[in-house]
Formats: structure tokens, C-alpha cells, sequence
């Protein structure tokens, strides 16, 4: 059993529909349905004796203290975060609250549960943090990509509070001997991702024959993961991951994101044609992002070469699937925009 929190979100969804499928170990998602928590997402478990939904907060430290003494797990994953550099900027607290303080009431949790096992599952047990590159900073043209060494330089209210709750992990570990791992991830992208993240609003607002955005020149630039080489790479590190390690995941794949919305654009063009003409046409640019870094990219080389680690998709196979699976799953797209989803929400898990 592994208790993973923010299951009901984009990547924790595609990680719990993953792990019960390679491995069929019992899973205890642990999510509080903010607007990005969707249980749409894990609809297909419904029955699933394997896995338990918890509806609460990872700040709620009585909470937590239940599910794991009810439930034992051998291991937790940490994905439960407010993931939106956008909304960051606009209302900094709630990424303070989530993932610095929410962090920090898994960390003690944690501790205390690990502490308490005996001997033999407190040797097994394991904790491990999910973060992303944008800790590292921003990177000039020419500079190497991010390695673990990288030090770490946060530009926004989210990348600072992600940073914060990196620094609270390894603190855990280098103070109380907490069996903690960490990995920094670039940019995700695949089924279920909110239609705030670049790709698939790019992809809702082309099938509506809306604007696309462009933040500035359009040349920022970012790496680019399909979300199941992401959940596969953290399965390795929870197996054989050395505790107190960072590890860096990355495809080598930096794109511009103007390559990234035409890419999306000429697959949309393919694969369901608009008569009104191209899809590209429906570029705009619009102000830039207060802020905005230029450029990630990860140096995958530790994971591929401790772990064996690598991508099993390319960006053209990635984005095609993708793109196929928007086109596949517009109800999904419309009820997540739409609220109808939020009133479901309401109606069956009214807060305990
Ligand atoms: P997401 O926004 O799609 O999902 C976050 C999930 O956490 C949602 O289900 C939400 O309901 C839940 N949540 C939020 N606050 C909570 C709280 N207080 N208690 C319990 N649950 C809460 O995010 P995502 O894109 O799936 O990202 C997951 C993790 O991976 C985050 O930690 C993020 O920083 C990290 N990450 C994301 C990317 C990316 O490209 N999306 C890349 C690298 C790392
Ligand atoms: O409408 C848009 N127009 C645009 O030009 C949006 C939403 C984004 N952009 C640009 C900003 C970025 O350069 O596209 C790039 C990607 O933007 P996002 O999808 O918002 O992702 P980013 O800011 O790079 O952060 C993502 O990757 C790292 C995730 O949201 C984070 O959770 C993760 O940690």
C-alpha cells in the first residue's frame, strides 16, 4: 500500500491509472479537489477494491495522522501542490499554504508514522517528493542544462514555494534521518492536464476557434516530458533511488513554445480539419508573463545512468497522443471548464 496525495490531479491521476496497472499495489489517494483536482480523472478505479479516495487536505495534520495509521503504507508520494505559475502571481497564499505548509504537515506526519514502525518497515519506508525545474531558475542560451548541482534560484511565487518545500525535504532527511527522495521534473504534458497549462489550452481554444495566447515572443523556451516517462521515472526512484538524492527528469527536448502551439496546430489541422482555414491563424500575442523565464532544461544523465531511467515516448509520438486524446475527451475538457464538474464535487464530498 502507498498513500499518494494530489492523485486526483494531472500527473498524480495518470501516476495512480499507472502504478495499478504495472504493479497492482493498493494505492490511498489523498486529494482536497481544488479546481485542478478532478475524480473524473480516476473514474475508470470506481469499484477497484486497490484503491481508497480520501477527499481532505494535506494540511490537515489529524487527517493524515488517520491515513497512515489506518492504512500502513510502505511509501508516499507527494504530488498534491497548486501547480500554476499564472495563478501564483495572482494569489501567491494559497502556493504558500499548499506547498511549503502542506509539505511541511506531510513531512511531520511522516516522520512520526516512520518513527514509530518497526524495525523492518521503517527500513523500507520511503518518502517522495515530486518538484519541478523551475526551482533551478531561469537559463541563458548557452548555459548547460539544469544538473542536480544546479543552486537553486526560484523567479516565482511558485517556483519559491515548490523551492521552500525542496529545502523542507532535504532538511527532513539531513536532520532526522527521514527516508526522503526528491525529484525536479520539466514540463509535463499529456491526458488529463488542466486546460490552463499551455498545451492543452492551446488545444480547447484552437477546437473552439479562439485566440491563442503567446506570452511575449513566443521564444521561451521549455522542456518537454510525456507525463507517463514522468510517472515511470518516479516509480524508479521510490525502488532504488538513494534516500537524500535529488533526481533530475527531463527528455532532452527543448522547444520554443511558438514550435510547440504550431506543432499542436498542424496535428489539429490533420486530424480534425476547420473549414474557417488553419488553425494557426488563431495565434495572438499577448502581453508577457511578470517574470517569465526564458529557458529550462534538465540534465537527465544522473537517473538515466544510476536508474537506467528513459523516455519511452518522443515529442512526436507524445503530442500526437495527446492531441488524440483532447479530440477523444472533449466532454472531459467542457465539464472541467464548464463548473458542472465543481457542483458534482459539492454534492458528493461535501467536506467531513
Ligand atoms: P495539478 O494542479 O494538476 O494537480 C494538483 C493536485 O493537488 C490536484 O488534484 C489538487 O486538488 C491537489 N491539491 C491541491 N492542494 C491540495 C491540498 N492542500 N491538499 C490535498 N490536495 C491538494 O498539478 P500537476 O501538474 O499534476 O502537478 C503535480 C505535482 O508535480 C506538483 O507538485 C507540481 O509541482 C509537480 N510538477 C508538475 C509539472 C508539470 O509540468 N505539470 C512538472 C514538474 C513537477
Ligand atoms: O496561454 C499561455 N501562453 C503562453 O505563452 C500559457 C498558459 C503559457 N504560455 C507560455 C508560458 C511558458 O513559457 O508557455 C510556457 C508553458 O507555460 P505553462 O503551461 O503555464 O507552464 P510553466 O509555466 O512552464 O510551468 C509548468 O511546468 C513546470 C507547470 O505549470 C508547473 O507546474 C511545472 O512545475
Amino acid at each position: 500500500m502507498i498513500l499518494v496525495t494530489g492523485g486526483a490531479g494531472f500527473i498524480g491521476a495518470n501516476f495512480v491509472l499507472d502504478w495499478l496497472r504495472e504493479t497492482g499495489e493498493p494505492v490511498v489517494t489523498l486529494d482536497a479537489l481544488t479546481y485542478a483536482g478532478n475524480p473524473e480523472n480516476l473514474a475508470s478505479l470506481q469499484g477497484d477494491a486497490r484503491h481508497v479516495f480520501v477527499h481532505g487536505d494535506i494540511c490537515d495534520r489529524a487527517l493524515v495522522d488517520r491515513l497512515l495509521s489506518e492504512h500502513r503504507p510502505r511509501a508516499v508520494v507527494h504530488f498534491a501542490a497548486e501547480s500554476h505559475v499564472d495563478r501564483s502571481i495572482h494569489g501567491p497564499a494559497a502556493f504558500v499554504r499548499t506547498n511549503v505548509e502542506g509539505t511541511f504537515t506531510l513531512l511531520e506526519a511522516a516522520r512520526d508514522y516512520w518513527t514509530m514502525l518497526a524495525s523492518d518497515p521503517k527500513a523500507a519506508f520511503r518518502f517522495l517528493h515530486v518538484s519541478t525545474d523551475e526551482v533551478y531558475g531561469s537559463l541563458g542560451p548557452k548555459d548547460p542544462p539544469f544538473a542536480e548541482t544546479k543552486a537553486y534560484e526560484p523567479n516565482s511565487p511558485y517556483s519559491a514555494s515548490k523551492a521552500a518545500s525542496d529545502h523542507l525535504v532535504r532538511a527532513w532527511h539531513h536532520t532526522y534521518g527521514f527516508p526522503a527522495l526528491t525529484t525536479n521534473c520539466s514540463n509535463n504534458y499529456g491526458p488529463y492536464q488542466f486546460p490552463e497549462k499551455l498545451i492543452p489550452l492551446m488545444i480547447a481554444n484552437a477546437l473552439a476557434g479562439k485566440a491563442l495566447p503567446i506570452y511575449g515572443d513566443g521564444r521561451n523556451v521549455r522542456d518537454w516530458l510525456y507525463v507517463s516517462d514522468h510517472c515511470a521515472a518516479i516509480r524508479e526512484v521510490l525502488a532504488r533511488g538513494r534516500l537524500g538524492e535529488t533526481y533530475n527528469v527531463g527528455g532532452w527536448n527543448e522547444k520554443p513554445n511558438l514550435e510547440i502551439v504550431h506543432t499542436v496546430c498542424a496535428l489539429l489541422d490533420e486530424l480534425r480539419p476547420d473549414p474557417a482555414g488553419a488553425h494557426a491563424r488563431l495565434i495572438t500575442y499577448v502581453t508577457d508573463r511578470p517574470g517569465h523565464d526564458r529557458r529550462y532544461a534538465i540534465d537527465a544523465r544522473k537517473i538515466e545512468r544510476e536508474l537506467g531511467w528513459r523516455p519511452a515516448e518522443t515529442f512526436e509520438t507524445g503530442i500526437r497522443k495527446t492531441v488524440a486524446w483532447y479530440l477523444d475527451n472533449q466532454d472531459w475538457v467542457a465539464h472541467v471548464q464548464s463548473g458542472s464538474y465543481r457542483e458534482w464535487v459539492d454534492r458528493n464530498y461535501a467536506q467531513r
